[in-house]
C-alpha cells in the first residue's frame, strides 16, 4: 500500500497515526499537492491529500474513508468502535477535529493572501469556528481520560491531530487558556510513539 502524503498535512497525519495505532506497514510517498509536477491529482479527481492506493490499484480517498479502510482490515487496536452508538461518537468527534482543521487552514490560506486581496470577515469567520469547536471539544472531553469515554479511539487521534495542527500554524490562537483539559489529553498523546513520529517539520 502507498500513501500519498504530505508530512505537514493534518489530515494525512491523522491516517498515519492510524496506520502506526494498527501496526500496518505502508509506503510512504511524499506528495505536496501545492507543488508543480506533483503526481496526487493522478490519483484523485480531488487533487488532495492523503490518498492511499491499494495493491490492486484501488485509490481511496479521503482520510475519513482511508481510516475506516485501515481500521476494518486489522482487529488489531480497533479505532472505531463497532457499537452503532459509540461508532457515530466516534465519527462526530472526527468531524469536529476535521471541520477545526477546516477552519485553521481556511482562516491561514485568507492571511497568507496579499493584504489588499484580503476578507478580514472571512479571517473572523474561520476563527469564530476555530473558538467554537475548541469550546465543544473541551465541553464534550470533561474530565473525561479520553474522547470517547474509557477507551483511546479515532476520537483522540482526530482531537490530538487537529490541536496539534493549531500549536503548528496558528501559535497566537491561545486555545489551552480555555480548555485545560485538551491540553492535558494532547500532552498525552504526544507522548505515544503514533504521534511522535508524525510530528510535522
Ligand atoms: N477532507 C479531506 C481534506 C484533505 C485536504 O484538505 N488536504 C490538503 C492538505 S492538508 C490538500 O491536499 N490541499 C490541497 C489543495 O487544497 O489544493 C481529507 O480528510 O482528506
Amino acid at each position: 500500500m502507498k500513501l500519498l502524503a504530505s508530512k505537514n498535512s493534518p489530515f494525512a497525519r491523522k491516517v498515519r497515526v492510524a496506520f502506526a495505532e494498527k501496526k500496518i506497514e505502508y509506503t510512504l510517498v511524499e506528495q505536496d499537492p501545492w507543488e508543480p509536477g506533483n503526481i496526487v491529482s493522478d490519483h484523485s479527481p480531488l487533487g488532495k491529500v492523503p490518498v492511499l492506493v491499494l495493491e490492486d490499484g484501488t485509490t481511496l480517498f479521503d482520510s475519513r474513508v482511508i481510516v475506516e479502510y485501515i481500521d476494518l482490515v486489522s482487529p488489531v487496536s480497533r479505532l472505531i468502535p463497532e457499537p452503532t452508538r459509540q461508532r457515530i461518537l466516534v465519527k462526530r468527534w472526527e468531524a469536529l477535529g476535521d471541520g477545526l482543521l477546516d477552519a485553521a487552514i481556511g482562516a491561514r490560506m485568507e492571511a497568507r493572501r496579499p493584504k489588499r486581496q484580503q476578507n478580514p470577515a472571512n479571517i473572523e469567520r474561520q476563527l469564530g469556528r476555530m473558538r467554537a469547536a475548541v469550546e465543544t471539544m473541551a465541553r464534550d472531553l470533561g474530565d473525561r481520560t479520553w474522547c470517547n469515554g474509557e477507551a483511546y479511539s479515532l476520537a483522540d487521534i482526530a482531537t490530538g491531530v487537529a490541536l496539534a495542527y493549531l500549536d503548528f500554524r496558528h501559535p497566537e490562537f491561545a486555545w489551552r487558556d480555555s480548555a485545560p483539559n485538551l491540553a492535558r489529553l494532547l500532552q498525552k498523546l504526544s507522548q505515544r510513539p503514533s504521534f511522535e513520529n508524525t510530528q510535522p517539520e
